[in-house]
């Protein structure tokens, strides 16, 4: 059987896009990784399905989205290790987890003026305050919670991944891009050294990135 035509369309950063881009690579499936700049989005996000991306095509067929869809769709397709049906439950169950983690991290990451903020008002000392505390407060009372929850999901499955004993599947490529970033310094009030308080959690990530098709693609934090 001939490969498909994949072609990938994200930014070039570690968001909602990297996990298919980690499953892609995993299942060993050729596509072209295009990535987007910030100064070319303005003219390109009119001619996406929700003006958003990730965005795939397959075969030159229609656009195809949503990054989860595409997640799956890449685990079942081209995989018989990444969402294997018999792990259905235990996948969906890490993956969860990783939302209500992501739920309660991404109020906290956003700095960039929206409907509940004034204009201006990240750019003042009240809104630059309000940033530092609420991101403290993630990494003292939120982060440990859910640290311990990837923990226990490690511990349930030889201490290896999230969902499977022997395989990574598509929960870790889910996963690791959401977690690693915390230790890649980009984040004001995130110290680098965050997750060095839960070191099962530091081997899990190492233990990905140095995955044969992962090795190398990260230079910075964690990995
Ligand atoms: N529900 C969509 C959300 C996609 C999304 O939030 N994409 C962001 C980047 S991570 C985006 O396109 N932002 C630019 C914009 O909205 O203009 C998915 O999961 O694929």
């Amino acid at each position: 059987m001939t490969s498909p035509v994949i072609k990938f369309t994200y930014f070039d950063i570690e968001g909602k896009g990297e996990s298919i881009r980690l499953a892609l690579r995993l299942s060993q499936t050729p596509f072209e990784d295009i990535r987007v700049t910030f100064p070319e989005w303005p003219e390109l996000k009119p001619s996406m399905p929700y003006g958003q991306i990730p965005v795939m095509t397959i075969d030159n067929g229609p656009m195809v989205t949503q990054s989860k869809a595409l997640l799956r769709y890449v685990g079942t397709t081209f995989s018989q290790t990444l969402y294997p049906v018999e792990k259905l439950l235990a996948i969906e169950e890490a993956i969860g987890v990783v939302e209500d983690f992501l739920d309660e991290w991404r109020p906290r990451h956003s700095d960039t003026p929206n409907d509940f903020f004034p204009e201006d008002f990240f750019g003042s000392e009240e809104g630059k305050l309000l940033v530092k505390q609420v991101r403290e407060k993630f990494v003292e009372k939120l982060l440990p919670k859910y640290m311990s929850y990837f923990t226990a999901l490690l511990e349930k499955n030889d201490g290896k991944w999230l969902a499977s004993t022997d395989e990574p599947t598509i929960a870790d490529c889910y996963a690791i891009p959401f977690i690693r970033q915390l230790t890649r310094g980009h984040i004001d009030h995130v110290p680098t050294t965050c997750l060095d308080g839960y070191p099962k959690i530091i081997d899990y990530i190492k233990r990905f990135c140095a995955l044969e098709q992962v090795k190398g693609r990260y230079n910075n934090g964690v990995f």
